[in-house]
C-alpha cells in the first residue's frame, strides 16, 4: 500500500437509517426484519467519504450493536479523531486505541476516513489494498427456515448463480436440513454450515454425521472464547472448522494459528476494526497457508462495496459472504447497487474510493436522524 497525501478532515457526519430486509433473516442468534445502521460520512478537502458501521441493531449477536456504536462515536470517538488531527486512515486506529473495544465503531470511522482520502487523492481502494481480480465469486447465506422453503430457497439461490450456499445450524436443526438439501439438490454445489457459536464439544456425534455430506466447511461452531475446543474438534472430524466470530484481532489471530483452531479463517472487517487491519490479517494467513473468505453482515452497498475490494485480494479464495444487493434489499442507498453475474461473480466497483455513489434521495428517505460533528 502506497502513501495518500492525507485529508483535512473537517466535519464527521453520524446518520442511522433504517432499511427493512427484503425477508426475515434468522439465525441462533436472533432474528433480523430490518437494518438500524449507523454511517459516517467524513468531509474536509472539497470531498467526502462514506463508512459503513455493521453492528446489528440489538447485542444478541456481538456486544457491539447500533445504537451502543452511535454513542460511543459521539462521545469517545470522535472527540480522540479531532483531537489527534487525523490526516490518515492509517492513523485512525491509533488515535482510537485509548478507547477499548468497539471494533465495529471504529471501522466505520476509518472506512470515511479511507474512502474521502482515496477520493481526494483519485485512487480506488481495491487497487490500494492489493485486489488481485476486478470480480469476486460470490455466495449466499441462507437464515434458518422451514425446510420446504429452505429447500427452495437454496435451489433458487442456486439457479440464480452463487458459487455457494451458506445455511444457518443450530442444536436440534443441522444434520436433517443438510441431508435433505443434499438429497434434494444433489452434492454438486458447494454447502457450508454456520453454527454462530450455539454447539460445544459434546455434539462430536452430530459433527461425525455432518462429515458425510461434504461440506465445505463449518464455520463457528462452538463460542467465540473456545479456541481450544476448536483445535480439538478441527482433529476429530474431516469437515474443515472455519473460525468467524473468533478472529478479533491479530493476537487472537495468531493464537489460533499456533493452535491449529480453524482450517479456515473468515474476514469481517468490521469485526477486527476496519479493512486495513482486515489486509494484514490477509497477509497473515496467507503466509500460514490457511485459505480465507470474506464473512458479511447484511452490509448496505456502502459496506459491500468496501467488502468487495477486501475480498478481491489473492487469499480470499473461498466465496465470500457478499451477496447481490437484491438479496437484501427493495432499494439499496447506492446508486448502482452490487448485482450477480452470470458466472457466480460480483463486480469490484473501480473509480476513487469505495467507488460507488450514495444516492441522496434513497439515502433522505431511510434517514432517522443525522447529526454533525465539527472540530
Ligand atoms: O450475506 O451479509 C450477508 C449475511 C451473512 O450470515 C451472514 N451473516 O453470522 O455471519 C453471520 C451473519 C450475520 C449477519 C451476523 C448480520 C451479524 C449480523
Amino acid at each position: 500500500m502506497t502513501e495518500l497525501p492525507g485529508i483535512d478532515v473537517e466535519t464527521v457526519e453520524l446518520r442511522r437509517i433504517e432499511l427493512p430486509l427484503v425477508t426475515p433473516f434468522r439465525t441462533s442468534a436472533g432474528t433480523w426484519s430490518e437494518r438500524d445502521v449507523l454511517l459516517v460520512r467524513v468531509l474536509g478537502d472539497g470531498v467526502e467519504g462514506w463508512g459503513e458501521c455493521v453492528a446489528p441493531g440489538d447485542p444478541s449477536y456481538s456486544p457491539e450493536y447500533t445504537a451502543g456504536a452511535h454513542a460511543v462515536a459521539r462521545d469517545h470517538l470522535l472527540p480522540r479523531l479531532f483531537a489527534a488531527g487525523v490526516r490518515h486512515a492509517a492513523d485512525v486506529a491509533g488515535a482510537l486505541e485509548g478507547v477499548r473495544g468497539h471494533a465495529m465503531a471504529k471501522a466505520a470511522i476509518e472506512a470515511a476516513v479511507l474512502d474521502a482520502e482515496l477520493r481526494a487523492a483519485g485512487r480506488g481502494l481495491a487497487e490500494h489494498l492489493g485486489a488481485a481480480r476486478d470480480r469476486v465469486p460470490v455466495g449466499v447465506a441462507v437464515g434458518m427456515l422451514p425446510l420446504d422453503e429452505l429447500v427452495a430457497t437454496v435451489a433458487r439461490h442456486l439457479d440464480e448463480g452463487y458459487a455457494r450456499v451458506k445455511v444457518k445450524v443450530g442444536p436440534g436443526w443441522d444434520v436433517e436440513p443438510c441431508r435433505r438439501l443434499r438429497a434434494e439438490l444433489g452434492d454438486g454445489f458447494g454447502l457450508q454450515v454456520d453454527a454462530n457459536g450455539a454447539y460445544g464439544l459434546g455434539d462430536l456425534d452430530t459433527f461425525r454425521a455432518l462429515d458425510d455430506l461434504g461440506l465445505l466447511l463449518i464455520e463457528q461452531p462452538f463460542p467465540e472464547h473456545r479456541l481450544l475446543d476448536h483445535a480439538e474438534l478441527a482433529t476429530a472430524i474431516d469437515t474443515p472448522v472455519c473460525l468467524d466470530e473468533s478472529i478479533v484481532d491479530q493476537d487472537v489471530l495468531d493464537d489460533v494459528l499456533r493452535l491449529g483452531a480453524a482450517d479456515v479463517v473468515a474476514i469481517k472487517p468490521g469485526r477486527v476494526g476496519g479493512h486495513l487491519a482486515g489486509r494484514r490479517m490477509h497477509d497473515r494467513c496467507v503466509a500460514a497457508g490457511v485459505p480465507l473468505w470474506h464473512g458479511g453482515m447484511l452490509e448496505t452497498g456502502i459496506g459491500r462495496a468496501a467488502n468487495l475490494a477486501l475480498a478481491a485480494l489473492p487469499g480470499f479464495t473461498l466465496p465470500g459472504d457478499i451477496s447481490a444487493a437484491d438479496r437484501y434489499w427493495r432499494q439499496d442507498i447506492v446508486t448502482e447497487p452490487a448485482v450477480l453475474e452470470a458466472d457466480g461473480t460480483i463486480r469490484v466497483p473501480s473509480g476513487p474510493g469505495t467507488g460507488v455513489e450514495v444516492d441522496l434521495a434513497v439515502l433522505e428517505s431511510v434517514t432517522t436522524s443525522v447529526e454533525l460533528h465539527r472540530r
